[in-house]
């Protein structure tokens, strides 16, 4: 009896893409899945973002995966344009409340207890002292008006407000010259940012979404949010924030996602 090996692509089709469009560039998509730089299903607002170019009509479809198969990390962090502002919205556009995701169900969410948390701070950082949910409070917020893009094929406009993640990597004496910024999460998720990413005028460590505090399914006490990068790279819940020069990885990049994602 013939076993049926389950198909080797896991890549499903881009939305808003024509079949006949897929079907015309299949080598071009094979290629890209079979360099595992992007898995299963990638949205147009994830492209857009993972190249820089604005992936509106069919024919930048085609010059576009070209582009995604052909892109590596290093490549990535050269073509990265460090003050180059991602476009922002307006608040009549946020989407209340935010869409969850995680890599298990939103009832699977374990709430960080404010009162216990603290930030804790490693690696080669001046001042190894945690902090509490009250010293963020004091920091100066910055607003970012933002789209978040998830590498599954859904986006959103969010809104959120916290410290600007260069002013805070200054305040603990970080050293800027490093070449990563990893962060640990209260689940088993954990992730890393190249240094130019987090020293970008659009990260922010945020605390709030649309003026209030994050509530627990979206981070709370303590999210990164990168206007420049795909949301699996803005980690939630933070509980740690290292500054290395060892390639720290990241949850879903140990499964196969690129690394850099992001423009
Ligand atoms: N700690 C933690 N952070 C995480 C994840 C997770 O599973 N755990 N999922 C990531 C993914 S894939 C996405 S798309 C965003 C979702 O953020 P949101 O729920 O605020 O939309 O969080 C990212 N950060
Ligand atoms: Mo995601």
């Amino acid at each position: 009896m013939a076993i049926k090996t389950p198909s080797r692509s896991r890549f499903r089709p881009l939305q808003g893409v024509d079949q006949s469009i897929l079907d015309a560039n299949k080598s071009l998509i094979d290629e890209i899945d079979r360099r595992k730089i992007l898995r299963g299903a990638v949205s147009l607002g994830a492209l857009t973002m993972l190249t820089g170019c604005n992936v509106t009509n069919q024919d930048a479809v085609q010059s576009v995966l070209k582009a995604v198969s052909s892109l590596n990390d290093e490549i990535q962090q050269l073509i990265f344009r460090p003050n180059h502002l991602v476009p922002t919205y307006t608040e009549a556009e946020v989407l209340k409340p935010p869409r969850f995701n995680a890599y298990y169900d939103v009832e699977d969410i374990a709430p960080v207890d404010g009162a216990k948390w603290k930030l804790e701070l490693a690696g080669l950082v001046q001042d190894k002292k945690p902090w509490t949910v009250a010293q963020f409070a004091e920091l100066p917020e910055q607003e970012l008006i933002i789209r978040h893009i998830c590498v599954e094929g859904w986006d959103y406009i969010g809104q959120w407000s916290g410290v600007n993640f260069r002013q805070f990597l200054e305040r603990i004496g970080a050293d800027l010259k490093a070449k990563y910024v990893s962060f640990r999460c209260a689940d088993d998720y954990y992730g890393s940012i190249d240094m130019a990413t987090a020293l970008h005028p659009q990260t922010i460590l945020a605390t709030k979404y649309a003026k209030q505090p994050i509530t627990d399914p979206f981070g709370f006490p303590l999210r990164l949010r990168t206007a420049t990068k795909l949301g699996f790279k803005n980690p939630k819940w933070i509980t740690a924030i290292e500054v290395t020069n060892t390639f720290p990885g990241g949850y879903w990049e140990d499964r196969g996602f690129n690394w850099h994602s992001g423009i």
